[in-house]
């Protein structure tokens, strides 16, 4: 019989991989790769450079304007939504090879991007609640992750700047249990150009910001190709955008297949739908 889960059936259009090369050695990421699932997260030292930091502030500072509506959204913190769209610079740190090596790792192949957003959390601005990332997908717990999130200092992260703020080994708390006085708190303190990467499962949060300035960042969150992402990137990236986007990215907003046809449209691979030059 033929095994339709696992077998890529389409001929012009297959399901891509990912691409790209990483810079540390196998030991040292299967070191990082065994850290992540025990702690329920990692930091990834300075992995975005000096020119892709300006880049990406002086973009964002374009964008940056409306402040949120809510506690989560935090009533200090501006964030930008509709990133692939509106922001090029933020396309290296969506698809790092690092990251993308560690989510080929943790998640099936195809997975999604299922946010993308720049956060800017203003001094006095209290702490965002500690929430889980995937707890709108209503699996019981304890269980895998069911999407994976990275934040990059775009500002280095400071004590009293907002740094995001963690509970190390939380990935694997049942339903019931939640964060609590007597529990261990990490601040994700790092320089500009580091990120933290972290299970869906993870306690965490945005920081208190008592710094006297703002804390600029850039966060993604990827889920598993058979779930539903937060953001509609079909409706917020234009296909025109698309068409000039790298595999990786394509991929990532959807323009994938995950075997054997979840994805399809009229029964073809999407990327047949995009404008002339695919
Ligand atoms: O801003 C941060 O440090 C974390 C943001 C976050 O966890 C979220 O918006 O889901
Ligand atoms: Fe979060």
């Amino acid at each position: 019989m033929i095994d339709y889960q696992n077998q890529d059936l389409a001929r012009t259009y297959g399901f891509t991989k990912t691409e790209g090369e990483i810079s540390i050695s196998a030991e040292e990421f299967e070191r990082q790769h065994q850290e992540l699932m025990e702690q329920g997260y990692i930091i990834l030292e300075r992995i975005i450079s000096e020119e892709q930091l300006a880049a990406v502030r002086a973009e964002a500072e374009t964008h940056l304007g409306h402040f949120g509506r809510n506690s989560f959204e935090g009533e200090r913190t501006q964030r930008i939504y509709g990133v692939p769209q509106k922001m090029r610079t933020a396309d290296c740190f969506i698809e790092h090879p690092l990251v993308l090596a560690h989510l080929d790792r943790v998640m099936q192949p195809s997975y999604l991007l299922s946010q993308a957003q720049v956060i800017n959390i203003q001094d006095a601005s209290p702490a965002q609640p500690l929430h889980t990332d995937d707890n709108f997908y209503r699996v019981p717990r304890p269980r895998p992750a069911l999407s994976v999130a990275t934040v990059f200092a775009i500002d280095d992260f400071t004590e009293d700047n907002g740094a995001t703020v963690a509970i190390p080994r939380s990935h694997d708390w049942d339903d019931e249990r939640l964060p609590s006085d007597g529990d261990e708190l990490v601040k994700a303190v790092m320089p500009a150009g580091s990120c933290i990467l972290f299970l869906g499962t993870l306690w965490h949060g945005g920081g208190e910001n008592f710094s006297g300035s703002s804390r600029l960042a850039l966060t993604c969150q990827y889920c598993e190709p058979y779930l539903r992402t937060q953001e509609n990137f079909f409706l917020s990236v234009a296909p025109e955008t698309v068409v000039g986007l790298s595999e990786n990215l394509k991929r990532l907003l959807g323009y994938s297949i995950h075997p054997p046809f979840m994805g399809m449209v009229n029964g073809m691979h999407p990327k047949r739908t995009l404008p002339s030059g695919e």
